[in-house]
């Protein structure tokens, strides 16, 4: 079936004038242009989730993610290139070692009227990833004589991108404007794509720019979310600050400090990591927001999750739950998720430490559980399906993808150029044809 007609919302986002870039003379062309781009897309069809089964094949290859930088982002979420918002994780001293602890007490609700919170209507898109490529594009540079190889088979793709050169190599690089790279994006949608083989509740949108051979995906929210997102209650609201309030108690801004619970919390500040790896063919240059780091200098993302009392609860949490962290957290190679179970109330009374490796083992126990395999030859599907698609190669052109909630269809557009969803922008275009 043909994919453009089964849009039916236009799922319009806040225009981004400043973006588009109006230029009548070459409206005819580009016109023209458009309208062959269309017709060429109208023959392929829809990529589909079902059957399941058809991604339940041996693991891929996913090459060990391998950190190539970092960023941080201030109360203004004005980007730093340096560590100053990464936080510590916090061992009270009774607790020991490790993460799991039965006598905690951390109370969520305290200083939810006091808390600074960032603007949701600024959106970001995936600027200050663009923003960190143009001040490193040394990291994505090959040494001449890989840059060369043509045919080559998986296992020495793997190993020429493992030669992309690091920092002490920088006078060797080739100066292209290739960033011999697939995929850029953040962390979130790659976790939202490998969800979507079991998730059907929530729908999503990702706009897709090729543009030098390089595809860049970002999120764009549904309408239903925004329906959502507008209708939340006050005690929803409170909800999402006790996430926040959580990472407050367990962290501090400097080491061997006591967590400061007193200072108003903010979702501004925050740490990303920068993270290249490959998933067979498909090289994936993405970020992600990392909560802290722990005394051997390791990742630890945390969460909260209302206790469970019962088996029907516990089935809940491994399949729906479990699966969002695992992906999340496996993506980047963050090995700890500690979690806060909390009551009702907000008041956490347990922590538990879940290994993020051995989360598939766990949720063998529920009957049909989640496979990673199903989730990341889902993700390598979708890419080749990406790579297929998504032909036109320019900036200004934007190709929607859509999944609908309820539905096992993910459909598509060319939306064409100057589209609402143009979010590559002009700034970061400049540089590279300079
Ligand atoms: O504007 C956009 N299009 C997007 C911006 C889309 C996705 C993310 N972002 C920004 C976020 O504001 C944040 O700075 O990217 C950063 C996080 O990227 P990510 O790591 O790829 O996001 P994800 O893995 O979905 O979430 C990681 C954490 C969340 O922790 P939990 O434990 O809830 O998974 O990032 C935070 C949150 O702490 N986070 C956000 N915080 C405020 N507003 C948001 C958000 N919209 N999204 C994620
Ligand atoms: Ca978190």
């Amino acid at each position: 079936m043909a994919s453009k007609e089964i849009i039916n919302e236009p799922l319009a986002p806040k225009k981004r004038e400043k973006r588009k870039l109006e230029s009548e003379s070459i409206v005819p062309k580009r016109q023209k242009l458009e309208s062959e781009a269309k017709k060429t897309d109208r023959r392929k069809s829809c990529f589909s989730l079902c059957p399941r089964e058809k991604f339940d094949r041996e693991f891929p290859s996913y090459r060990r993610p391998k950190e190539v930088g970092y960023f941080s982002l201030d109360l203004e979420r004005k980007i730093l290139y340096d560590k100053s918002r990464l936080r510590y994780y916090y061992t009270c001293p009774g607790r020991g070692g490790a993460g799991s602890s039965d006598d905690v007490c951390f109370d969520l609700r305290l200083g939810f009227k006091e808390m600074i919170q960032k603007n949701d209507d600024d959106k970001e898109y995936i600027d200050n990833i663009l923003r960190w490529i143009l001040k490193n594009r040394h990291v994505f540079a090959l040494k001449s004589k890989e840059a060369t190889i043509s045919t080559t088979t998986q296992k020495e793709k793997n190993d020429i991108t493992e030669t992309l050169i690091n920092d002490n190599q920088k006078e060797t690089s080739t100066n292209s404007s290739n960033l011999n790279t697939d995929f850029v994006c953040w962390r979130g949608c790659l976790t939202r794509l490998l969800c979507s083989p079991y998730e059907n509740r929530e729908g999503w949108l990702l706009a897709v720019t090729r543009f030098n051979d390089t595809f860049y995906l970002c999120e764009f929210d549904t309408e239903e979310k925004k329906k959502m997102e507008a209708n939340r209650t006050d005690f929803q609201k409170e909800m999402c600050y006790w996430g926040w309030k959580f990472e407050q108690y367990l962290t501090t801004a400097k080491q061997n400090e006591k967590p400061d619970t007193s200072s108003p919390v903010n979702n501004c500040e925050g740490y990303c990591t920068i993270i290249r790896t490959r998933l067979n063919s498909h090289s994936l240059f993405f970020s992600g927001e990392v909560d802290c780091i722990d005394d051997k200098g390791n990742y630890i993302e945390l969460k909260t999750s209302r206790e469970m009392f019962n088996y029907n609860q516990n089935e809940n949490f491994k399949r729906f739950k479990l699966i969002k962290w695992w992906c999340q957290s496996y993506l980047p190679g963050v090995p700890t998720i500690i979690c806060g179970f909390r009551d009702d109330d907000g008041i956490v009374r347990r922590l538990q430490e879940f290994k993020t490796i051995k989360i598939p083992h766990m949720v063998k126990e529920i009957r049909n559980p989640w496979s990673p395999n199903v989730c990341f030859n889902f993700l390598d599907d979708f890419f080749s399906f990406l790579k297929d698609t998504v032909k036109v190669n320019d900036h200004r052109n934007v190709y929607l993808f859509s999944r609908v909630s309820k539905s096992n269809e993910i459909t598509w557009q060319n939306l064409g150029h100057d589209s609402e969803y143009q979010f590559l922008p002009q700034w970061y275009i400049d540089a590279f044809e300079k």
